[in-house]
């Protein structure tokens, strides 16, 4: 059964927030711009736009596209409080929400739209609640995925709705320019154009290995893009957002250095992975060692920095078990991170740290696609050969979300 992803898009987000608290406002050409001196608009309102404002321009440009434009300074505290008030709408319709950016968000409404009338009758209702509440315009967008949900939202703007059920999606896609879609920015659709590629139907029939020769590893995402296919599921928050982790009971009990470190390295992927996957960076590692008779010790380690780097974890929990003498052998191992924070998703600044960043996003793409461990580290696979503990038919398992104090 295809999924129904539904996206919600404030329509001028701070612009229209601002003209919602001062009245003087509404209807007028405004410009939303920072309070230092060099700034630029983050938003104009679509009675602005009308006059070719554009996010991005400073102000002097604007002035001179527009000298009438109203300069607003923006409040980041007015909108943040906004998102928080439209995911508790968002949540009436489902548990399973995505706030993606500080305006917009995705909601997995397959098994729950019947409830509501269906999935149109929830966009409706949104809408309505959105104006009511907080006088915004919003553009809902539908579709069997996040990419298709977001273009849907993107052709209906302004102040629209819009579904493109699966059976649509080529059609949608044969005619469209290839940097409508989400994801694709200006440099990537000049490349693609260089190669004869201009819409999303020709991206889609464009051989992989065409592809792949071109833009590595992402190749094949840009393919399934000119698809309308997107496997990213919608990123829901861990349960306790406290930590993730992940522990097991050990198919044997042990008490070699390597066994354990081979154990640690496989843990702190999980967690690394999770972490990753939610969106997430931690700056405590928990280590769980529970010995044969059962007596269980939970030690931890505060590190330097905010991260979701496996091997940062890896090394994290290595430190704690050099600090513990054993007394017995072991028989659950348990990993996990806490004292959370969102993932900014920030470049590092470090050409060291960026090229671990895209390596980590390289491993959990192909993992993501081909299965747990299908691609790891080398050092854990050298440990595996070596220890011998792990059977290849071996699969994760073991208790989800620990929660350590
Ligand atoms: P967007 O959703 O990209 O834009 P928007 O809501 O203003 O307009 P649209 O109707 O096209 O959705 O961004 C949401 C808010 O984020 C926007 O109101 C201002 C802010 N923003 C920035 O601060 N910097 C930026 O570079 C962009 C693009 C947006
Ligand atoms: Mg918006």
């Amino acid at each position: 059964m295809s999924k129904i992803i539904l996206c919600a898009d404030m329509d001028a987000f701070f612009a229209s927030v601002e003209q919602q608290t001062n009245p003087r406002l509404r209807g007028k050409p405004i410009g939303v711009i920072g309070s230092g001196g060099r700034t630029v608009i983050t938003t104009a309102s679509y009675e602005a736009r009308k006059f070719g404002i554009k996010t991005g321009m400073n102000i002097y440009e604007a002035k001179k596209v527009f000298p009438s434009l109203i300069f607003v300074v923006g409040d980041n505290e007015k909108y943040t409080h906004t998102c928080k008030k439209l995911e508790k709408i968002y949540n009436q319709f489902t548990p399973d929400v995505e706030v993606y950016s500080i305006d917009e968000a995705f909601l997995d409404i397959t098994t729950t739209h019947h409830l509501f009338g269906g999935p149109e009758a929830i966009g409706r209702t949104i809408k309505k609640t959105i104006k009511e509440k907080f006088g915004i315009n919003c553009t809902i967008g539908m579709g069997p995925n996040i990419l298709i949900a977001k273009l849907a939202s993107d052709l209906a703007k302004p102040d629209g709705l819009r579904w493109i059920k699966s059976e649509e999606v080529e059609d949608v896609l044969k005619d469209l320019p290839v940097k409508e879609l989400w994801g694709i920015g200006s440099k990537i659709s000049e490349r693609l154009s260089a190669l004869g590629i201009r819409t999303c139907g020709e991206l889609g029939k464009t051989p992989a290995s065409l592809l792949r020769n071109k833009f590595g590893i992402y190749g094949e995402t840009l393919k399934a893009m000119g698809m309308g296919i997107c496997n990213r599921a919608i990123q829901i928050k861990p349960e306790d957002a406290k930590s993730v982790g992940h522990s097991m009971t050990l198919p044997e009990d042990i008490w070699e250095r390597e066994k354990i470190e081979a154990y640690l390295l496989m843990l702190s992927e999980m967690v690394g992975r999770r972490t990753r996957k939610y969106g997430y960076m931690g700056k405590t590692v928990s280590l769980i060692i529970r010995y044969t008779d059962f007596e269980t010790l939970v030690k931890q380690i505060t590190l330097s920095d905010f991260t979701n780097d496996t091997h940062v974890i890896y090394q994290g929990a290595l430190k704690i078990i050099d600090r513990i003498k054993l007394k017995d052998k072991i028989r659950l191992l348990g990993v996990s991170l806490s004292s959370l924070i969102k993932d900014l998703n920030q470049i590092p600044l470090i050409e060291e740290e960026r090229k671990r960043k895209y390596i980590l996003q390289a491993i959990d793409y192909i993992n993501d696609k081909y299965g747990d461990f299908k691609i790891t580290w080398g050092s854990y696979m050298i440990q595996k050969r070596n220890s011998g503990v792990i059977s290849p038919a071996w699969r994760p398992s073991g208790v989800k979300n620990v929660s350590v104090k």
